[in-house]
């Protein structure tokens, strides 16, 4: 039986990595930190076989701790402050975790002389493309991050690239472009329309704020993207992949859909005011991936189609929020 160590584990991607580590009968460690993660209740309630160790990724020996103990076959690196927004108000944090977090995992792994290799998976982000050099973005792409939340993942990227080179560690970053679901957290564009659109459509709300909404994603369902994290470190050789659908959409086709499939039918002033609180001091306007070597080498693909992540997304939180009435 293989054992995984996850940071960030209560996290969406943690969720639906978990899922797929458990259906294929891995023990699973999970890194939490902190004194109260609001997450953590109903974690554990979904995943009561799920052991959880205290550590922290600004805490060297913590993780130090937390490896030797462990001894996992693969450690899944998917901690971060993760919300471009706030990174923007907690830059140092955010390089602190986000970026040298990573470093102190890689250095606790090879201070700690585990017997075995250790595989492990950096959580990169489409983000480091930024104020993108050419469309599609692939592995080949320069990067030119716009936010201290892809300064750090930009820094930690080339941490791994580093490390597999200087000390032939197996170390795989995927670069992730965005990817949503029902468990995304609410602080994230997709969720904050479909939780929104929900409560205008079961009338608790009558509109709801957005920023910027020509910025174009690529969005993915997250439960395919977690399975491509899962395949790399399958792979004999580390190496770097894009996982992206190929398929850009702006904020405003997204908020167009999730009206459509909530049944509201006014126009989109009806339901949405403008928030200057939300634009940010430098913004990434347009991400697509090309996803070809994931796909060529992992035989990976995207089953979730844009259209259908929306409505999956819409529906969960209109079946919530109808629940929260008859409790
Ligand atoms: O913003 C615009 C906002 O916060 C998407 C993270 O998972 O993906 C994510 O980063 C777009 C931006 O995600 C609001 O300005 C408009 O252009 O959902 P988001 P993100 O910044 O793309 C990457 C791949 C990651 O790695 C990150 O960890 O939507 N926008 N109005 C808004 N965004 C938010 N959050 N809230 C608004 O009200």
């Amino acid at each position: 039986m293989k054992t995984a160590l996850i940071t960030g584990i209560t996290g969406q991607d943690g969720y639906f990595l978990t899922k797929l580590l458990i259906s294929k009968n891995y023990n699973i460690v999970g890194v939490v930190n902190g004194q109260r993660n609001p997450m953590l209740n109903s974690f554990t309630k979904t995943f009561p076989s799920v052991k959880l160790l205290q550590a922290d990724l600004t805490d060297f020996s913590s993780l130090l701790h937390v490896v030797s103990d462990v001894d996992p076959d693969e450690i899944y690196n998917l901690g971060a402050i993760s919300f471009v927004g706030l990174s923007f108000k907690q830059p140092e944090l955010t390089a602190n975790v986000t970026g040298l977090g990573i470093l102190r995992l890689l250095e606790a792994v090879r201070k700690g002389n585990a017997k075995k290799e250790i595989r492990i998976y950096q959580a990169s982000s489409s983000e480091m493309f930024g104020k993108v050099r050419e469309t599609p973005q692939n592995e080949k792409t320069p990067f030119y991050p716009r936010s201290p939340y892809g300064v750090a993942k930009t820094f930690a990227h080339y941490t791994c690239v580093n490390y597999r080179e200087a000390y032939g560690m197996h170390v795989s970053s995927g670069i992730l472009f965005n990817h949503e679901s029902e468990q995304r957290g609410y602080e994230f564009v997709t969720r904050k329309i479909s939780s929104n659109i929900a409560r205008i459509k079961l009338g608790k709300a009558v509109n709801f704020t957005l920023g910027n909404l020509q910025s174009s994603r690529d969005w993915g369902y997250a439960g395919d993207y977690v399975e491509a994290m899962w395949m790399m470190l399958q792979e004999e050789r580390p190496d770097d992949y894009v996982i992206a659908t190929g398929e850009t959409h702006t904020v405003y086709e997204f908020l167009e859909r999730a009206l459509y499939y909530a049944g509201l039918h006014g126009g989109i002033d009806e339901y949405v005011q403008f928030d200057k609180e939300m634009i940010r001091p430098s913004e990434v306007d347009l991400l697509v991936g090309d996803s070809s070597k994931a796909r060529e080498v992992l035989g990976w693909k995207p089953k979730v189609a844009f259209d259908d992540l929306v409505e999956l997304m819409v529906n969960h939180d209109l079946r919530l929020e109808a629940e929260s009435n008859s409790k």
